[in-house]
């Protein structure tokens, strides 16, 4: 897989880049920003490093330093380029997306829906990461990237295939792809490690809160939890490790959907949703304003949970109560 001829020709027609991505984002933003703009000064270009945060994220929240809420008034006179990586919707941009006005901009992302914006587009529904694609923009351009750019690639590779896990027969590019970085020096126990260590005992407490009240549905086809601030504030803890959880719950027998909505203020609810086949999640997710994967996605609206949980079930019945 090579780059679309129109992007590539993107790179080359401008010398100053805008780099921004999802908020709330994930190793897989962050890595694809940080390593496509590593590569880029390479080519001795100049790069605005752009992401409204929060750096929630445990695996991503010391990238934070390197990256803006804002974009600098002065790089703007740059005549600035900008490229939106690993991003379905100009909204996902947060306050960010106001910023770029006018500005020609390339969009490099995997998401299944979306809607489709940016002057130059390549977007790959298939591609098992974004970090997938920039490997690709850096080989193209530059050849094998550095070590570093390599360890930021890999690890959005594995945030988004849950370390291969979530890859069927016929993925050999990804893993073509990990073994290129492996060979340019990326360390994939050092990638585990960064995914996986450095937990508070508070997080996991909160975990095992949110596990202790998860209701099954449908004979554990659909199983559902909750958490509010006010169990955040009891056990000092910052998030749920939610990557764990929905492995855990994932490996009930007979478990299809696992759906876990966080009451995040007085009025705001956030949903993630994960599937192994039947249900398409990214349009439920869709359905509460939020985007992703047709296995794994998420979504932020107004509302109580209890009233979301009623929604999303609704929209589950369907598939689990068939009509006659
Ligand atoms: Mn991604």
């Amino acid at each position: 897989m090579e780059p679309p001829a129109d992007l590539v020709a993107f790179f080359k027609q401008h010398s100053s880049f805008i780099l921004v991505g999802h908020q709330d984002p994930d190793a897989d933003c962050i890595g694809s920003q940080l390593a496509l703009g590593s590569a880029l000064k390479r080519l001795g270009y100049e790069v605005f490093q752009g992401n409204q945060g929060p750096f929630k994220r445990l695996e991503i929240n010391r990238y934070q330093p390197l990256f803006s809420e804002t974009i600098d008034p002065f790089f703007k006179t740059k005549n600035p380029a900008v490229v939106v990586l690993d991003c379905s919707t100009p909204e996902r941009l947060g306050s960010l997306q106001a910023e770029l006005g006018s500005l020609p901009i390339a969009v490099v992302d995997h998401h299944a829906v979306g809607q489709p914006f940016g002057d130059v587009r390549w977007v790959v529904p298939k591609a098992p990461s974004t970090t997938f694609l920039v490997e690709r923009i850096i080989h193209t351009l530059l050849g094998a990237p550095t070590e570093e750019e390599a360890y930021w690639l890999l690890l959005g590779l594995c945030t988004d295939t849950g370390f291969f896990r979530h890859l069927e027969s016929g993925s050999s590019p990804a893993f073509h792809t990990a073994a290129r970085l492996t060979d340019a020096g990326a360390s994939p126990k050092a990638v585990f490690q960064h995914l996986n260590g450095g937990r508070l005992l508070a997080n996991q407490k909160l975990m095992g809160l949110v596990l202790s009240r998860v209701e099954s549905f449908w004979d554990n086809r659909v199983l559902f939890s909750w958490e509010e601030e006010k169990d955040r504030v009891a056990l000092g803890a910052e998030n749920r490790e939610s990557d764990m959880i929905y492995q855990v719950l994932q490996s009930v027998s007979g478990n299809l959907v696992v759906v876990l909505l966080r009451q995040e203020g007085p009025d705001k609810v956030t949903g993630g949703l994960r599937s192994k086949d039947v249900v398409d999640v990214a349009s439920l997710a869709a359905v509460f304003g939020g985007g992703g994967h047709i296995r794994a996605s998420g979504f932020s609206c107004p509302g109580r949970w209890p009233e979301v949980k009623k929604k999303i079930l609704d929209a589950l019945r369907p598939y689990f109560e068939p009509q006659a």
